[in-house]
């Protein structure tokens, strides 16, 4: 378990002060410009030594992606854009990392934005965030009254603009190119990649998508050194990470864990194990409804990473938003529920997303009730498979992959309860 003195959030429950007077106190904004004076090439490598992986979902290393960004500018503009468009179903960690520690992000994008050349950020905050926005946006104003951000910010001799960008709702914004889209005035639709953002972003210019839990790690790692965070975790699966715990156990929380702990200890020790005990246990969905659930069974013994599930459970970590289904859980209905709200997301630019989401809730809709013919789940499968992989974004698979879970490892209980309605009996009814 991870010790309290290797934690990088320090007031992620608010128990502190969270102004930048606090923020100081906890060790933030200590040294800043001397780090930046260590040099582009210096942070770059370092973040490349930590090992740190995406933690907005996709996990892409996070160096590495840095390094895409030019070194000379060629006359445009270079942008750093920090998705705050928190919407996964789950997942909630950037929320208290906004709320609570606001000013280790706000230094994280300053180091960032140097170390790719970037005189302006962009934080796209979720419309709902509310409070959130309000707390960002004072910290931020504390920064520029305190020199840290601005003309010779922090007294790096670097200028750095830093601008909050409230969203209107949407989950698809999230995507990184609709995102994009959304900054610039337009409907938030994805873009077709390549060019990937740092080729051409923002108005068309080099940009760099970062999640705030990947820039709100920068300073902390840089301080400590890349070594330090790559000794959490394993090998391509390194540092600590904040997980999102929700439904069926007895103490949902937001924890930060070192990567690769055992589902079984992640959920004893910060949860008080599962409501009803292990045996209660029916499904997980280890990081975000856009990866595939995992039965209760081998999920008990899984190691949480992106290697592991992605290998051995053919699942994914995503955003570490785990979702917990205890024997009560009507399975079919929560697949549904997560099939109306990607019908409800998709943005409709493409056919397979734009169609295929409505015709798979409306299949699930009656699957849900047991109104179904036995051959239509293999009818939705063959829909699913048309769906994934055949789309502009990741939104598409995102909606086949919950359907194909519960196809894949609940198939019985939809025939089941398909037999059930043709006996006559009352099924559940779908809200
Ligand atoms: C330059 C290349 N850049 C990849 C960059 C790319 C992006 C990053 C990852 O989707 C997933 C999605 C959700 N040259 C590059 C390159 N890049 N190749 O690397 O790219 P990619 O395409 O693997 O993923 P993505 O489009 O960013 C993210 C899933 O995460 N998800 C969570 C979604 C919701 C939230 C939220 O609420 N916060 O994130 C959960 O699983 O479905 O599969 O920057 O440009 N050759
Ligand atoms: Fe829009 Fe869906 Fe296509 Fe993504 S997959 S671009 S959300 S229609």
């Amino acid at each position: 378990m991870l010790q309290d003195k290797d934690r990088i959030f320090t007031n992620i429950y608010g128990m502190h002060d969270r102004t930048l007077k606090g923020a100081q106190a906890r060790g933030h904004w200590d040294g800043t410009a001397n780090i930046i004076k260590k040099g582009r090439d210096w942070i770059i490598d370092e973040m490349k030594a930590s090992g740190l992986r995406g933690r907005g979902g996709a996990g892409f290393p996070t160096g590495l992606k840095w390094s895409f960004m030019p070194k000379e500018s060629d006359g445009r503009p270079s942008y750093l854009v920090v998705n705050a468009d928190e919407s996964e179903p789950g997942t909630c960690k950037d929320r208290e990392i906004m709320r609570h520690d606001p000013h280790t992000l706000i230094e994280g994008c300053l180091i960032a934005s140097f170390a790719m050349n970037a005189n302006a950020c962009y934080i796209y905050i979720r419309g709902e965030y509310i409070r959130e926005k309000e707390a960002l946006q004072a910290a931020i104003d504390e920064a520029y009254e305190a020199g840290l951000v601005g003309k010779n910010a922090a007294k790096s001799g670097w200028d750095f603009d830093i601008y909050l960008h409230h969203g209107a709702g949407a989950y698809i914004c999230g995507e990184e190119t609709a995102l994009l889209e959304s900054l610039e005035g337009k409907k938030g639709m994805p873009r077709m990649k390549p060019p990937f953002p740092a080729g051409a972003g923002l108005y068309g210019c080099p940009t760099t998508v970062n999640n705030v839990e990947s820039i709100a790690v920068v300073p902390t790692i840089l301080r400590r050194g890349g070594e330090w965070f790559a000794g959490f975790g394993r090998p391509n699966n390194a540092g600590t990470k904040l997980f999102a715990i929700s439904g069926h156990v007895n103490n949902p929380c937001v924890v930060e864990e070192a990567m690769s702990i055992s589902f079984e200890e992640l959920i004893d020790k910060h949860c008080g194990g599962i409501r009803g005990g292990w045996d209660n246990l029916k499904a997980v969905i280890p990081g975000g409804s856009s990866v595939p659930m995992v039965p209760g069974k081998p999920m008990r013994a899984a190691t949480m990473d992106f290697d592991y599930l992605r290998n051995e459970l053919q699942s994914g970590l995503g955003t570490a938003a785990v979702i917990v289904m205890d024997q009560n859980t009507d399975i079919i209905k929560a697949i549904w529920r997560l099939a109306k709200f990607y019908k409800h997301e998709s943005c409709g630019q493409c056919t397979p997303c734009r169609e295929g989401t409505g015709w798979m809730m409306r299949v699930m809709d009656r699957l849900v009730k047991g109104d179904a013919e036995p051959h239509e789940i293999d009818m939705l499968l063959d829909v699913t498979k048309q769906v994934e992989g055949h789309t502009i974004c990741a939104l598409g698979d995102a909606a086949a992959w919950p359907i194909q879970g519960l196809i894949r490892h609940f198939r019985d209980e939809i025939e089941d309860r398909i037999a059930h309605k043709r006996k006559g009996r009352p099924a559940v009814a779908a809200e």
